[in-house]
């Protein structure tokens, strides 16, 4: 398959972006080669600059669960710009998103529209720090909650896929107010808890890991960490960037059953905009300005483009999607552990609706450490016999592969037939 526009375009951005790329997993350094630059997407495929296709599992990192240039949202976006970009003021639209979301988590009163995951999960430990009056934060091995110093510490993702164990920059002192444990683990926390429970100020986790692969949380983990956390005083943050409105409307915390104190959002409920949103009952989240002495602020924060994208693409999740989206990540699970079995493969994969990970080693994988006994060298080569078959995957072994309603037979029996052949070629190598 001919990619050389991709080639020569990396060429020039390498000249002008740092690495080529604006977010690194991008860059291919997980999984060798050259990045493939996109031209078009369209339902479930991608279109490259040299005119290839392919079935795309990476939903530009999870927004887009009705697939690409889906009608509503893009519709939604080009009235609402015909009006004008931003106010920098407030608009209606922003008080809709705001309510429909409010709507489907119990969990939140209130809800602060930000740009990014990243800026959500900032504010979120900046008011769980403000209201108990304590500095520290624990987090999971593996988990990623973007890119803002506290969480920097054995985090997941782009910090995986290029082996850095934190980043430089982060000041010492910033440093020693995160405590990482290992996520999946409920005596560790405990222990944690036991010893330092009266000085943490709130413990941040992601209820799906979706940032080392797929890792759902064991039966009652996510409820042990509720009461640790209740107990000690500390404020316990559900990281559903990823899983909210992903995995059930009403996110994580509705289909395990467990309520945090705050939630971070972001992705689908921008439809592919750039987004983020901090959510949470009203005597946390009225601690934020104006109302309370929080400072956090945006001058593209609840952007109507952007607000209005969110609200078609939430508004068009019915149960009927959510029914085809667990049936459709099933099929597809199922369907690769098949072929792991046909082609004596060790691989595990798990899975959650309209999420899945496929591990090339046995057993069950419910942690960082179980993470990183797969063989990452499988996966490399796993990934370019997909892409050779036209089909898109994460560029990293640390990724989770992203299901979207517009997936249909077409495209599962499309994949799972480029699976065959890819295991066949690892089975014989
Ligand atoms: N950190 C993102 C995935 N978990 C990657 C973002 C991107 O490269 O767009």
């Amino acid at each position: 398959m001919k990619r050389d526009t991709s080639s020569e375009l990396l060429a020039r951005a390498e000249l002008c972006i740092p690495g080529g790329v604006n977010s690194p997993v991008r860059a291919f350094r997980g999984v060798g080669g050259t990045p493939v630059f996109f031209a078009a997407g369209d339902g479930a495929w991608l279109t490259d600059v040299d005119g290839n296709r392919y079935v795309d599992y990476v939903g530009a990192w999870g927004p887009m669960l009705q697939g690409h240039a889906f009608n509503p949202v893009v519709d939604a976006v080009r009235d609402r710009a015909l009006s004008g970009l931003g106010f920098g003021a407030p608009s209606e639209v922003e008080v809709d998103l705001a309510e429909a979301i409010v709507e489907r988590f119990p969990s939140i009163d209130k809800v602060r529209m930000v740009n990014s995951g990243t800026e959500a999960t900032m504010t979120a430990i900046r008011l769980a720090r403000a209201h108990t009056g304590r500095d520290l934060i624990v987090k999971f091995k593996g988990c990623y909650h973007g890119h803002a110093d506290a969480f920097l510490a054995q985090a997941g993702s782009g910090l995986l896929t290029l082996g850095l164990p934190d980043s430089p920059g982060v000041p010492q002192d910033t440093a020693k107010h995160t405590m990482t444990l290992p996520y999946n683990d409920a005596a560790a926390a405990r222990e944690a808890f036991d010893r330092h429970g009266d000085r943490i100020a709130g413990m941040i986790v992601e209820p799906v890991a979706g940032n080392m692969g797929c890792v759902p949380p064991a039966a009652g983990y996510l409820e042990t960490l509720r009461t640790l956390a209740s107990d000690a005083g500390a404020i316990l943050i559900f990281d559903e960037v990823i899983t909210g409105f992903r995995v059930h409307p009403g996110g994580a915390q509705t289909r395990y059953g467990v309520t945090p104190d705050l939630t971070t959002l972001g992705k689908a409920i921008g439809g592919g905009l750039p987004v983020g949103a901090l959510g949470g009952r009203d005597e946390l989240m009225d601690q934020l300005a104006p109302l309370g002495s929080v400072y956090q602020a945006g001058t593209l924060s609840g952007n109507p483009l952007t607000m209005s994208a969110g609200l078609a693409m939430i508004g068009s999740l019915d149960e009927a999607f959510y029914g085809t989206l667990a049936t459709t990540t099933e099929r597809l699970a199922r369907g690769i552990e098949d072929c792991g079995r046909n082609h004596n493969l060790a691989v595990t994969v798990n899975r959650v609706c309209g999420m899945l990970s496929v591990f090339f080693t046995s057993g069950r994988v419910g942690n960082f450490d179980d993470v990183a006994e797969a063989d990452v060298d499988h996966y490399r080569r796993f990934f370019h016999a997909m892409l050779d078959a036209n089909v898109y995957l994460a560029p990293s072994a640390y990724e989770t592969v992203f299901v979207s309603g517009a997936h249909g037979n077409a495209e599962v029996e499309h994949t799972l037939d480029a699976v065959d052949r890819a295991f066949a070629g690892l089975a014989t190598s």
